[in-house]
C-alpha cells in the first residue's frame, strides 16, 4: 500500500464559507461578511475599494453561505458516510470573540464549535481546525488597523488560548493561519486590511505579516503549554512557478516569486527570516521593526508539520511587460502545455508532485495536502444528482500524483482532505455556481434556493477511494 496506514482522507470548509448565520448566538462582523459577490469584489478583497459596512448595492454570500451553523449534523452526517477519517474546518473569531478585545469569550460561540467538534468524533473522524481562513473581525481592523498594529498579536493569542483550552483532549490538529501568503494578493479578504491613501501598501502588507507570523509562534507556544499532544501546523497557498522559457532571466524570476510565498513557510518552519527576504525587505526600505522577543519567539517555536492548498502551477516570466491571466488571485501568465477549467485556472496534476517534492525536499517535515479540487458549473438533474465525471477525473489525476510524490519520490504525506466537500461560497468571486463539493446544494449566486443537500456522482466514487486507502480510483 501507497499511503501510511494512518493516512487521513476528508474534506475542508471554512467558517466564513459555509457556516451563514453571521449575526446569530452574539457573532461579531468580520472582513469576510463584507466581501460581495459580483464584480466589485476583487476591488474590495484586495483593499482598493474600501467596503466597511453593507450596502444596498450588493449582495453578499457570506451571510447565509449554505447555512451549515443550522446543517451541520446532517452535513458531518454525510460526511462519516464517505468514511472521512478527518474533517478540516475553521473557527470564526468572530463567534468567540465578536470584537476581538473583549475579556471574556462568547460561551454560544465556543458551545457551536464543541457541537461540531463532538458530532465528528461521534464518527471517528478526526477534527483538523484552522485558527483563523481569512477572517478577522472588523472591529479590531477599524479600532487598531488590524494586523499592522502589534497589539493583535495578543488579542489573536488570546483566541487561540480560549480555543485550544476548551477543546483540549479532544482536538489533536490545529493550522494557525489559512493560507498567509494571501495577504499579499488579498490583504483585505485574507487578512481584513484596508488602507489609507497615501499609505505604502506593501510595508503594511510585510508589517502585517510579520505580526501575523510573531502571532503564529504564539500560537505554538500556547499549545506547547496547554496540551503538548497537538500538532501545529502552517498553511500555504502552493503551487510551484515556472519560468516562461528556459531563458535564465525567467528561471530567475520563478525562483523569487517561489521565495515570496515560501518566505511564510521558511520563517514558521526555520524559525528566522530567510537572507533573500532580509535583503528584499532592507533594500526597498520597508523591514518591519524585529524586536529581540520576536526572534526568541519565532526561534523557539516552529510548526510541527506544514500544510498547504494545492489547485494549479503558475508561470512567470523575466518580462515584467509579460501579459498576465487574471483568472486567478495569484498572478500567472497562460502555460500553453495545460488545460483549464471554467474558471480559467490552469490544470495541473504532475505539477502537483512537482510541488509536493519541493516542499518536502524544502523542509523535511511532514506535509498534508489540506486542499485541492475542482470549482466546476454543476447541472443536477431533477433529484440533485450530478453526473460530475469531470470532477472524478480532476481528483483521480491528482491523487495518482500525489500517489507518485510518495512512492516514487518519497513524500511523507499525513493526508489529504478535498475542498469544500460540501459546495460553498467561492472566496475569489463570491459565487455558489463554482461547486468543489461531493455533495450538492440547492442555492445560487443570488441566495436563491432550498439549501437542499444531495450526493453527485463523485460522492461513491470518494467513498470507494478511501475505503481502498487511495488504491481504487477507478
Ligand atoms: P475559490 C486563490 C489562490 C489560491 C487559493 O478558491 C485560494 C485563492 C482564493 O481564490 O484560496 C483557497 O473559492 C482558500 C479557500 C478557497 C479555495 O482556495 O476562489 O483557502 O478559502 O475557497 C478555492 O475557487
Amino acid at each position: 500500500m501507497t499511503f501510511r496506514k494512518d493516512f487521513l482522507w476528508g474534506g475542508a470548509t471554512a467558517a466564513n464559507q459555509c457556516e451563514g448565520a453571521y449575526d446569530v448566538d452574539g457573532r461579531g462582523l468580520a472582513n469576510v461578511d463584507l466581501c460581495p459577490v459580483g464584480e466589485d469584489r476583487l476591488a474590495v478583497i484586495t483593499g482598493r475599494q474600501k467596503m466597511l459596512e453593507f450596502d444596498d448595492d450588493h449582495f453578499y454570500p457570506a451571510k447565509h453561505s449554505i447555512d451549515m451553523y443550522h446543517n451541520y449534523k446532517e452535513d458531518i452526517k454525510l460526511f462519516a458516510e464517505m468514511g472521512f477519517g478527518v474533517y478540516r474546518f475553521s473557527i470564526a473569531w468572530t463567534r468567540i470573540f465578536p470584537l476581538g478585545d473583549e475579556e471574556t469569550p462568547n460561551e454560544k460561540g465556543l458551545k457551536f464549535y464543541e457541537a461540531i467538534i463532538d458530532e465528528c468524533l461521534k464518527y471517528d473522524i478526526e477534527p483538523l481546525i484552522t485558527l483563523v481562513h481569512f477572517d478577522f473581525p472588523m472591529h479590531l481592523a477599524n479600532k487598531y488597523g488590524g494586523w499592522r498594529n502589534r497589539k493583535t498579536i495578543e488579542f489573536y493569542a488570546k483566541f487561540v488560548r480560549t480555543v485550544i483550552e476548551r477543546f483540549k483532549g479532544k482536538v489533536k490538529y490545529y493550522l494557525n493561519f489559512n493560507e498567509m501568503n494571501v495577504l499579499m494578493a488579498a490583504p483585505f479578504m485574507g487578512a481584513g486590511l484596508y488602507f489609507e491613501e497615501d499609505e505604502n501598501i506593501k510595508e503594511i502588507q510585510y508589517l502585517a505579516a510579520h505580526h501575523e507570523l510573531v502571532a503564529s509562534a504564539r500560537a505554538k507556544q500556547i499549545t506547547k503549554e496547554v496540551d503538548p499532544e497537538i500538532m501545529m501546523g502552517c498553511m500555504l497557498a502552493a503551487g510551484k512557478y515556472y519560468p516562461a522559457a528556459c531563458k535564465p532571466e525567467d528561471v530567475l524570476a520563478a525562483q523569487e516569486a517561489d521565495r515570496n510565498n515560501y518566505f511564510f513557510v521558511d520563517v514558521q518552519s526555520r524559525g528566522y527570516y530567510p537572507s533573500y527576504m532580509v535583503k528584499k525587505l532592507e533594500r526597498e526600505g520597508i523591514m518591519p521593526e524585529i524586536t529581540e522577543e520576536d526572534e526568541k519567539l519565532l526561534r523557539e517555536n516552529t510548526i510541527d508539520f506544514i500544510s498547504f492548498s494545492y489547485y494549479t502551477t503558475r508561470t512567470i516570466s523575466g518580462d515584467k511587460n509579460a501579459a498576465l491571466d487574471k483568472a486567478n488571485l495569484l498572478d500567472t501568465i497562460e502555460n500553453p502545455y495545460l488545460d483549464k477549467t471554467e474558471w480559467g485556472w490552469q490544470i495541473d496534476p504532475l505539477g502537483f508532485r512537482i510541488t509536493i517534492n519541493e516542499i518536502h525536499d524544502r523542509y523535511q517535515k511532514p506535509l498534508f495536502v489540506v486542499e485541492n479540487g475542482l470549482g466546476a458549473k454543476d447541472i443536477p438533474d431533477e433529484n440533485g444528482y450530478v453526473e460530475d465525471d469531470y470532477r472524478i477525473d480532476y481528483l483521480r489525476a491528482h491523487i495518482k500524483a500525489m500517489k507518485n510524490a510518495v512512492e516514487l519520490d518519497g513524500a511523507d504525506i499525513l493526508g489529504y482532505t478535498t475542498w469544500g466537500p460540501i459546495d460553498l461560497v467561492s472566496a475569489g468571486t463570491g459565487e455558489m455556481s463554482k461547486r468543489y463539493g461531493f455533495i450538492y446544494v440547492d442555492r445560487d449566486d443570488y441566495g436563491e434556493g432550498t439549501l437542499k443537500r444531495s450526493k453527485k456522482k463523485s460522492f461513491d466514487w470518494y467513498k470507494k477511494v478511501i475505503a481502498s486507502n487511495g488504491e481504487d480510483l477507478e
